[in-house]
C-alpha cells in the first residue's frame, strides 16, 4: 500500500493534468463538478484517472483496457530505476524519464492498442488497449 501522503500527492498531479486538459481544448463541462444536469452525463463517461503500479520486475496490471480520454498514472515506488516507453509508431508519445520513486501519467485521446516496455528492463512489459469514448 502506498502511503497516504504520496498516494494523496499522485491523486493531486492526475487531477491537475485532468483539469489542465479539460481547460485546455475549451470543454463545456469545466466548472460544473458537484451539478448533477439531468441527461447530460449518459451519453459519454467522464474521464478517469487509472492507476499502474510499477514494481521491481513488472507493470501491474500489464494489460489494461481504458476509454479514450482517460489518463494512466504508472505509480513508481521501489530500489530500482524504472520507465515507459512505447514500442511502435502508435506508441511514441509514450516516453517518461526513468523514476526510482515518482509518478508519470499520460493521456490516451486516440483509440487503438499501445505497447510499452521499461527501457532498463524490456522483459517488463505492459499494453494499454484504448476503446473509443
Ligand atoms: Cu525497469
Amino acid at each position: 500500500m502506498p502511503r497516504p501522503r504520496r498516494a494523496a500527492l499522485a491523486a493531486a498531479t492526475g487531477f491537475t493534468l485532468v483539469a489542465a486538459l479539460l481547460s485546455g481544448c475549451g470543454s463545456d463541462d469545466s466548472g460544473t463538478s458537484g451539478t448533477d444536469a439531468p441527461g447530460t452525463h449518459s451519453a459519454r463517461e467522464p474521464e478517469a484517472t487509472v492507476t499502474v503500479l510499477v514494481e521491481e520486475d513488472a507493470f501491474s496490471p500489464a494489460d489494461l483496457t481504458i476509454t479514450a480520454g482517460d489518463t494512466v498514472a504508472w505509480h513508481f515506488d521501489g530500489d530500482l530505476p524504472h520507465g515507459v516507453q512505447g514500442i511502435g509508431d502508435k506508441a511514441m508519445g509514450l516516453n517518461s524519464p526513468l523514476f526510482e520513486v515518482g509518478d508519470w501519467s499520460y493521456t490516451f485521446t486516440a483509440p487503438g492498442e499501445y505497447r510499452y516496455l521499461c527501457p532498463l528492463h524490456p522483459d517488463m512489459r505492459g499494453t494499454i488497449t484504448v476503446e473509443k469514448a
